[in-house]
């Protein structure tokens, strides 16, 4: 099913890596376009965009977009036993894990009465979205909502599409989670639209425009977050899902097989490649994937996945060889199946998970880390979501007269080389008060 690539004996340039395993290509620019036109839709005509657009793209009618509380409250009431446990399970320990990513203020003492203080400013208002077309992911709520609550996020709206099957109620287990977490600000609605209302706001609805928009979604999501974005903060954008495994001769083929399919499991666009340096392997795990496959419930959109241009076997000399091709690729998660992992060489890559008992599905509900990761290389430059996300670096600069007076000639020489006498004469207008106030004295 996965088409096998030998590198061995070969050394490539980072870019020619890259073009050895593409990456699925979404029909980019089309998105673009439709999501430019229906964020426009919503930003002019609000209410009534978001209603002809779920009946477009949801097949839903006459919905409360604003789920009303008692719809949440219905879904918490009725939610399963043990999917409420383990929802909770998850909440505590993305909770406990989100706390570690709020750094304490740093007060830095420049010279007696010099001082910068920088200290993490939560911002006020967001919007997560949850996606609910081909696959509803109620872990995605936890994975929003926590970090932003932890972070100091006050407002927190959340937009799910409307569920046809639902009788155009959002999924009552994505309700029961927001539940869950006193999430109280819900929307029914999907798609680029959703975003829009995110950005701009629809005063018709009562829905105030948010600071930043995150979330996970299709296509037309994540080309709608780079419509709006400027408008508002966006998180990396989070597209179909990646995983890439190294893996040495001491891996397990099952486990290896069983993980590259977990994550072929959600998309056809999805990428598994398997980058090692043991023959043997590739082929025990190409021989497990062809069995294993086939049983599973998706067994179709898997077989599409792994057969896709953006799923492989690669077959490398060594380790370093390995590493400098997942740096190159950069993906959203990576597992380390080796005799001697060293994570820390892995500089690109959206999650690593180092041992066979720690598998993407762990970080997916339980682990405590976050699943929502950039994709298609963005890791190169973007983290996953985290409490980070909502936080922005903020200086607050306070200088006594004396620490000024012992800068002061230094500012009036730049301010003058930048041709800008007025900033050198707001620094001079201090001393010359208190110095003739002196003379007086
Ligand atoms: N692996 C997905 C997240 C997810 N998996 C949600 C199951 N539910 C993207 O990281
Ligand atoms: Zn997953």
């Amino acid at each position: 099913m996965l088409r096998t690539i030998d590198l061995r004996g070969r050394t490539l340039t980072p870019s020619e890596l890259l073009a050895i395993v593409p990456r699925a290509t979404a029909a980019r620019e089309e998105a673009q376009h439709a999501a430019a036109r229906l964020v426009a839709d919503v930003a002019r005509e609000g209410e009534r965009a978001l209603r002809a657009q779920a009946e477009q793209f949801d097949r839903t009618v006459g919905h409360d977009i604003r789920v009303p509380q008692e719809h949440i409250d219905d879904a918490v009431a009725t939610l399963d036993p043990p999917v409420r446990a383990a929802l909770e399970e998850a909440i505590a320990r993305v909770r406990i894990a989100s706390a570690a990513q709020v750094p304490p203020p740093a007060t830095t003492e420049l010279a007696p009465g010099a001082r910068v203080i920088q200290r993490w400013q939560p911002v006020r208002r967001v919007g997560v979205y949850v996606p609910g077309g081909k696959a509803v992911y109620p872990s995605s709520v936890v994975m929003n909502v926590v970090p932003a609550q932890v972070a100091g996020v006050t407002e927190i709206a959340l937009a799910t599409p409307p569920q046809h099957e639902h009788g155009g109620r959002a999924h009552p287990v994505i309700l029961a989670a927001a539940g869950l977490l006193g999430v109280t600000e819900v929307y029914a609605m999907g798609g680029a639209g959703a975003i829009g209302a995110f950005a701009h706001g629809v005063p018709g609805m009562g829905l105030d425009r948010v600071d930043v928009v995150t979330g996970p979604g299709n296509n037309f999501v994540a080309a709608a977050k780079r419509v709006v974005a400027g408008l508002v903060g966006t998180d990396a954008e989070a597209g179909a899902t990646e995983i890439l495994i190294v893996a040495d001769e001491a891996a397990d083929p099952r486990l290896v097989s069983a993980d590259l399919i977990s994550q072929a499991e959600h998309d056809e666009q999805a990428s598994a490649v398997l980058v090692t340096t043991s023959p043997q392997l590739a082929d025990s795990v190409a021989a497990d994937i062809a069995d294993r496959a086939a049983r599973t419930r998706h067994a179709e959109r898997i077989a599409a996945a792994l057969s896709g241009p953006q799923s492989a076997i690669v077959l490398v000399d060594d380790i370093a060889a390995a590493t400098d091709f997942s740096n190159a690729y950069a993906p959203e998660h990576l597992e380390l199946h080796l005799a001697d992992p060293r994570p820390e060489d892995f500089i690109h890559a959206g999650a690593v998970f180092v041992g066979p008992d720690s598998p993407v599905s762990l970080g997916d509900y339980l682990a405590g880390s976050n699943h929502v990761l950039p994709t298609g290389g963005q890791a190169r430059y973007a983290s996953g979501l985290s409490a980070a996300t909502f936080l922005r670096p903020q200086q607050v600069i306070e200088y006594d007269h004396e620490a000024l007076a012992r800068v002061r000639d230094e500012i009036v020489v730049l301010a003058d080389a930048e041709a800008l006498p007025a900033h050198g004469e707001a620094i001079t207008a201090r001393f010359e008060s208190s110095e003739s106030d002196s003379e007086s004295a």
